[in-house]
């Protein structure tokens, strides 16, 4: 399998409820590296460009309030097959039907507020990882 790399944010909720150091533990404790890391609020612009793909969903306005709520730990997350792999550590969207032992399945109980983000294939992770770290990445 590929080595990839793919953006983790650890979301203001999980921030707030001081879980970024957990999260960002099952993140090593799998294998991953982390290539590069930031503390931010994110913009309404950068929440809006992130979240493009739901800009019609009826949850879009509550969803963009949410990600720009407070502090974001954005990740690069490196490793063999990260994306994918990154996605099972999570969990699935909605935290009620998440497996026990995902990030997601253990921690958070409802939407929007579900702790973490993964790219969800390799054309996202690029375009997210261009869109959080610019060319502040070699
Ligand atoms: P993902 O984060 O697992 O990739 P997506 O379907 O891409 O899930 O949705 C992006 C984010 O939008 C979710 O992580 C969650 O925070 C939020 N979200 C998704 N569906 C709903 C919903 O029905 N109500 C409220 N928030 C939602
Ligand atoms: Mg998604």
């Amino acid at each position: 399998m590929a080595v990839e790399r793919t953006l983790i944010l650890i979301k203001p909720d999980a921030v707030r409820r001081r879980l970024s150091g957990e999260i960002l533990g099952r993140i090593e404790a799998r294998g991953f590296t982390v290539r590069a890391g930031k503390l931010l609020t994110a913009s309404r612009d950068l929440g809006e460009r992130h979240y493009a793909e739901h800009s019609e969903k009826p949850f879009f306005g509550e969803l963009v309030q949410f990600i720009t709520s407070g502090p974001t730990w954005a990740l690069v997350v490196e490793g063999e097959g990260a994306i994918a792999t990154m996605r099972k550590t999570i969990g699935a969207t909605n935290p009620a039907d998440a497996e026990p032992g995902s990030i997601r399945g253990d921690l958070a109980s409802s939407m929007p507020d579900n702790l973490v983000h993964g790219s969800d294939s390799p054309e996202s992770a690029a375009r997210e990882v261009a869109l959080w770290f610019g060319d502040e990445l070699a």
